[in-house]
């Protein structure tokens, strides 16, 4: 499908061009086909911008994953036909692992999106499960020792379950996800609320830029974060959205 370059929304039609692509190779799911329709809607209330307020949570979340000393990077179907280059740029730029874990789980697309990521330039991904997590009963309960052992992880476009059960064992997690109402924002360490294409590259920036401060201010940067606050100011943009739209 071609989509001409002045296509007043060509930047969107790409990025379901990218999802349905990934979907004909296998890396995405059919449910995943619905999941980046809820996304887009969202986005698209959310004025299709990075707004202030989630410049602040990559800020902190670039913090939480620099002060992190075991972080791991998850990857599902659809954040791979996204941004799989910018996951990998993500994990090179913290110091992080990289592990395939997926809602609807085949041991087949594990492997494919395995590959998508060393395309990228990934050196290692645990993609095989060595390990499940006992306070969680989806597939996503079936981890790598990437994630028992890690202290920071990075989720985005997740069902919900996971950050709680994450949380629970002790683990922080940095999220991205459009639905600052939903139970991974909610769950969440720091959530972003922004499409993952957009906030990735300023996450990967910052990361970069902060490796030059010291412990302590980034401690300060995480300190003076409050997620709770920060989506409720999220929930108001949003509402702002649905409320231009009605005039
Ligand atoms: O590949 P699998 O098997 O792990 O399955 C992946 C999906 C996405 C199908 C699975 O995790 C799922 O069903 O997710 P949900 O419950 O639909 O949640 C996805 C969340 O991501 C929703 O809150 C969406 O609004 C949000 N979202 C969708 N597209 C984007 C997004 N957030 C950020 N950027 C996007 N581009």
């Amino acid at each position: 499908m071609i989509i001409p370059k002045d296509h007043p929304r060509y930047e969107s039609l790409i990025l379901r061009e990218k999802i349905i692509e990934g979907f004909r190779k296998g890396i995405v799911v059919e449910a995943g086909l619905i999941a980046h329709g809820r996304g887009e809607a969202l986005d698209y209330l959310l004025g299709e911008k990075t707004h202030e307020q989630a410049v602040k949570a990559i800020e902190a979340g670039a913090a939480l994953l620099l002060l992190a000393e075991r972080p791991v990077i998850t990857v599902n179907g659809n954040t791979c036909a996204l941004s799989a280059k910018e996951l990998v740029e993500l994990a090179n730029a913290c110091g992080a692992k990289i592990e395939v874990n997926l809602f609807y789980r085949s041991e087949e697309r594990a492997k494919k999106i395995a590959e998508v990521l060393k395309e990228n330039g990934a050196e290692e991904v645990y993609y095989v499960p060595e390990a499940e997590l006992d306070n969680l009963s989806s597939e996503r309960r079936k981890v790598s020792m990437a994630t028992i052992e890690s202290d920071v992880v990075f989720v985005a476009l997740e069902d919900g379950d996971r950050t709680k059960a994450l949380v629970e064992k002790g683990k922080k997690v940095v999220a991205i996800d459009l639905n600052p109402l939903s139970r991974t924002a909610r769950e969440a360490t720091v959530t972003i609320v922004d499409n993952i294409v957009r906030a990735l590259p300023i996450l990967i920036k910052k990361i970069e830029e902060f490796k030059k401060k010291d412990r302590k201010k980034l401690e300060e940067i995480l300190k003076n974060f409050n997620n709770e606050e920060n989506l409720r100011i999220m929930e108001k943009i949003l509402r702002r959205g649905i409320r231009e739209i009605e005039l």
